[in-house]
């Protein structure tokens, strides 16, 4: 928004619609929305916009419609590809005002702002005697609406599923400011017409802003056992893992290298949990209404390097090993970020490759991996040479491009996915064009034009631009 006219008349439509202390123009109190958690994205917005109800935020819709404005939705801010940050001065829609939460013990269901943090949800659940099943390290801040735009994993994705699974309803507010609302009325099975909230799971803020939703909620489990296990390969940790899934309490199992733990240990000032550390770890968790700590036991029998942790204080230690990866390694520069998933097959050669590749091409580069095992989904953090502290190369630092090159290329050869839960946002949009069909992404641009034909609702993000020969 160039003209400061038009600009100041928006913001007058604004204050009307949320009033004016909800909308922030000082650019000090604009700076947070305006980059992101790992440093990487920066944009600039003439405005943030805070409404905190369905009414509010489509009010700022319409506003924004009829100025022609773009709109960027922002939860926590946590999202790791870019996509909630304003790229091209977008106005920022930030949810967090929306943030009650109702629990319904007697249905199993939550209803949720879109702002409420997963953490909060978490918080209520439990309170009311359940659990909801699906967590992430960022917690914290990470909201149900930026959760359900980005179809969110996580340490519970083996056991209950994704986001997608967790949303049994929501409420939108589509780029003309009118809504779309559930019929949800506590059915369990509803086969009837197209499944709208399906379709705003993983739209990432492009086909509407997520103002409400109703979760399920899942048993608390009584009992739970973390067992950290050293292993000495990939291939060892890929073939424990049919021993693992038939435990009916399984969880959770991530994976870690030794390079990360030692990481997050120099990081956190927290012991080795293994000394000296095996090359490859894993951190299982089992939860269930018996104790599972036997069953767990004879899934690991044998094995030489096992921590366990039963106690809530023992197995937060054994966590903080894989939950402090992220931050350990912001610590040390701003990481380029891959997020890309293999079959189980394949797992073994593909974090090897990747992990030749990288270093053969830049020794000095700090290459750092974990994940997800269960689903072959593996984070690859690529820290330039010039973030080793002390380390200074005669070769130049990798490009992002030759990065990206280099590990989706590893991808591609693999079958695999480039993107298995953060999402596309800006920073995969060229590989979505790359990997997946002409006609799919011909769809998604329908259904885009369709709901958004002003194309106002987060226009830099998920979609790649139209090659010139499609125009
Ligand atoms: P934001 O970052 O604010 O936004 C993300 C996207 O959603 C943007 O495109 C935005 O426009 C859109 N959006 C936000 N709110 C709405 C809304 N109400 N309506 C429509 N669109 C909206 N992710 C995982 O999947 N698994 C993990 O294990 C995991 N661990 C993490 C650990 C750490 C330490 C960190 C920092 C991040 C982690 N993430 C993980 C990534 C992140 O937390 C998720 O992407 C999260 O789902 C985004 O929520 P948010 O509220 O921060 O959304
Ligand atoms: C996790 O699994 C997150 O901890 C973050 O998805 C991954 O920082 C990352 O690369
Ligand atoms: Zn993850």
């Amino acid at each position: 928004m160039a003209n400061t006219d038009a600009t100041s008349a928006l913001i007058t439509a604004l204050a009307a619609a949320v009033g004016s202390e909800h909308v922030l123009t000082d650019p000090d109190v604009r700076a947070s929305y305006e980059s992101d958690w790992t440093g990487r994205w920066h944009g600039h917005t003439p405005v943030v916009v805070r409404p905190n109800s369905q009414g509010q935020a489509a009010d700022v819709l319409r506003a924004c419609a009829r100025h022609g404005v773009a709109v960027v939705p922002q939860g926590g801010n946590t999202g790791l590809v870019g996509g909630s940050i304003p790229h091209q001065g977008e106005v920022v829609l930030s949810t967090t005002r929306m943030n009650n939460i109702n629990v319904y013990a007697d249905q199993g269901v939550v209803y949720a702002g879109a702002g409420a943090t997963l953490g909060a949800v978490q918080h209520a659940a439990a309170r009311a005697g359940w659990a909801l099943g699906i967590d992430l390290a960022s917690r914290d801040s990470a909201t149900i609406g930026g959760m359900i735009a980005t179809n969110a994993g996580g340490i519970h994705t083996l056991r209950y599923g994704s986001m997608r699974r967790q949303v049994l309803g929501l409420i939108a507010v589509m780029a003309d400011g009118t809504f779309v609302e559930p019929h949800y009325g506590g059915r369990n099975k509803d086969h009837t017409g197209y499944d709208l909230a399906e379709l705003m799971v993983g739209s990432e803020g492009t086909l509407g802003v997520v103002t409400n939703a109703i979760l399920r909620l899942v048993p608390m489990a009584k009992h739970r056992t973390t067992a950290l296990v050293g292993l000495e390969s990939v291939r060892q940790a890929v073939e424990l893992l049919p021993t693992l899934r038939a435990l009916p309490s399984l969880e959770a199992v991530e994976l870690m290298f030794d390079r990360g733990v030692h990481l997050v240990a120099m990081h956190s000032g927290l012991p080795l949990p293994f000394d000296p550390l095996p090359p490859v770890l894993l951190l299982v968790e089992c939860a269930d209404q018996r104790d599972p700590a036997d069953e767990l036991a004879a899934a690991l029998e044998g094995l030489d390097h096992v921590a366990v942790g039963v106690q809530r204080a023992d197995r937060a230690k054994l966590w903080a090993y894989r939950e402090r990866h992220t931050e350990a390694i912001n610590a040390l520069g701003v990481p380029l970020k891959f997020d890309v998933g293999v079959r189980l097959e394949d797992f073994a050669h593909f974090v090897r490759d990747v992990d030749d590749d990288l270093g053969g091409a830049w020794p000095d580069a700090i290459a750092v991996m974990f994940g997800h095992l269960a689903e072959g989904n593996v984070h690859v953090n690529v820290l330039p040479p010039e973030s080793s502290e002390g380390i200074v190369p005669e070769l130049r630092a990798p490009t992002v491009a030759e990065v990206e090159r280099m590990v989706m290329g590893q991808v591609l050869d693999h079958h695999g996915t480039f993107s298995a839960e953060h999402g596309i946002g800006v920073a995969k949009k060229e590989w979505l064009a790359k990997a997946w069909h002409r006609s799919e992404i011909a769809a998604m641009r329908a259904i885009k034009n369709a709901l958004d034909p002003q194309g106002i609702l987060n226009p830099n993000v998920l979609l790649p631009p139209k090659p010139p020969s499609d125009a």
